[in-house]
């Protein structure tokens, strides 16, 4: 007999967070607070368990339980391209609640579930091309903090400190709203300037524009990192127009790279590619619908003869790094000045992406997606909770 869904629980628990998030959603560092965050649970016929970790915000029970996670008790557990399909499908008629970052919490918590059924780890089961992977630090983005991100001279002492951290890649993010109310090209193509000429010619540099510029603030500041030896150019425009991508593609000789949050999964990702839109193309389990089509993404991008970057931090984006040959970094970040990546919070037992001495993550063998959750202390700290049966 398959196994099959037979529940799931969603619990919401009191942790602890050293960062913040303005209301456009980039993370600064802060003090130590109290903070909540949600664990999912999947529970099969054969007692066997597979846990995410996620936003609160995912979980909201009637965004999440009946239109989302009730319709699939009972269904397959190592069928998840059935189970995945059913899911995009039902997007349709409900676009709000099945958001893509919803779609990829399932489609998440059944590739931990395979993986600990399997007594094998994700990105192995997904192709395992990469034992080892080079990282780069993601900076966090612009601020006004003494000290920490608020002046070209501030990302040149860091970018200082990382090298000497073991980074050999560096992704700069510079100043964006809330703290910026125009983009200042002059200012970003200091910050890019200050940075090489800290770090020298050996360290790979790339720079995120967040969708903040327009074709001639990229063309301009592309034109600049291009002589600056920058290794790509990402996300500079608002990724709803293939056309604009296009255009500062076919005139630039750096790579272009993106979409990072397009809607529409792999889809999407096909047309970026087919229109020749980007020379990189781009997605992250989070926000591109999960794991399977990040997968689909890479896989494509692969037989196009590209090479596909991976969105974000932790155990999902770095099974997909890890499980093909077409994606050549791991985003690790945010990071700031002021911050400790390093630093556990209360509900997690151990890093999923240590650092070597060489700027690369050397890839677990732990079954399923590999995050160390703390499952004892999110029971005692649980504040609210529900489950999911038929
Ligand atoms: O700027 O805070 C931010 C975003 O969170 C950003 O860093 C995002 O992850 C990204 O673009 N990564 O590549
Ligand atoms: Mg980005």
């Amino acid at each position: 007999m398959t196994a099959r869904i037979d529940s799931f629980e969603v619990r919401v628990f009191e942790t602890e967070t050293r960062s913040t998030r303005d209301h456009h959603g980039h993370r600064h560092p802060g003090p130590l607070a109290a903070a909540h965050e949600a664990l999912v649970t999947v529970r099969d016929s054969e007692g066997a368990e597979g846990h995410v970790l996620t936003p609160v915000r995912n979980v909201r029970e009637d965004a999440f339980a009946d239109p989302l996670l009730r319709g699939l008790v009972g269904r397959p557990v190592m069928s998840v391209e059935q189970v995945m399909r059913d899911v995009v499908m039902a997007q349709r008629g409900n676009p709000v609640d099945i958001a893509d970052r919803r779609i990829a919490v399932v489609d998440e918590l059944l590739w931990d579930l395979i993986g600990v059924r399997a007594g094998a780890p994700v990105w192995r089961l997904l192709g395992g091309a990469q034992e080892r992977v080079r990282a780069y630090a993601s900076t966090m983005c612009g601020d006004e903090i003494e000290g920490g991100l608020a002046t070209p001279e501030d990302y040149a002492r860091f970018a200082r400190q990382l090298v000497e951290q073991g980074y050999r890649a560096i992704k700069l993010h510079t100043w964006f709203p809330p703290v910026a109310f125009a983009p200042s090209v002059k200012r970003d193509i200091e910050a890019c300037a200050a940075v090489r000429e800290a770090v020298g010619p050996d360290v790979d540099l790339m720079l995120d524009g967040y969708h903040w510029y327009n074709r001639q603030e990229a063309l301009t500041i592309g034109r600049a990192i291009e002589e600056l030896g920058f290794r790509w150019f990402e996300e500079p425009m608002e990724e709803v127009s293939i056309t604009a991508y296009r255009w500062l593609s076919d005139q630039l000789d750096i790579p272009v790279i993106g979409p990072e949050t397009a809607s529409g999964r792999n889809l999407s990702r096909g047309d970026w590619a087919h229109f020749g839109a980007v020379d990189i193309l781009r997605i992250g389990p989070q926000n591109g619908g999960g794991i399977t089509s990040s997968m689909k993404a890479l896989h494509m991008a692969e037989s196009l003869g590209m090479t596909c970057e991976i969105h974000g931090n932790g155990a999902a984006s770095l099974a997909v790094v890890a499980a093909t040959y077409a994606s050549q970094f791991y985003e690790r970040g945010l990071l700031h000045p002021h911050s400790d990546y390093d630093w556990l919070p209360p509900h997690l037992s151990g890093q999923v992406d240590p650092l070597d001495d060489d700027g690369g993550v050397t890839l677990h063998e732990r079954p399923g997606i590999g995050q160390q959750i703390d499952l004892d202390h999110i029971r005692r700290h649980t504040v609210r909770a529900y489950e999911v049966t038929a």
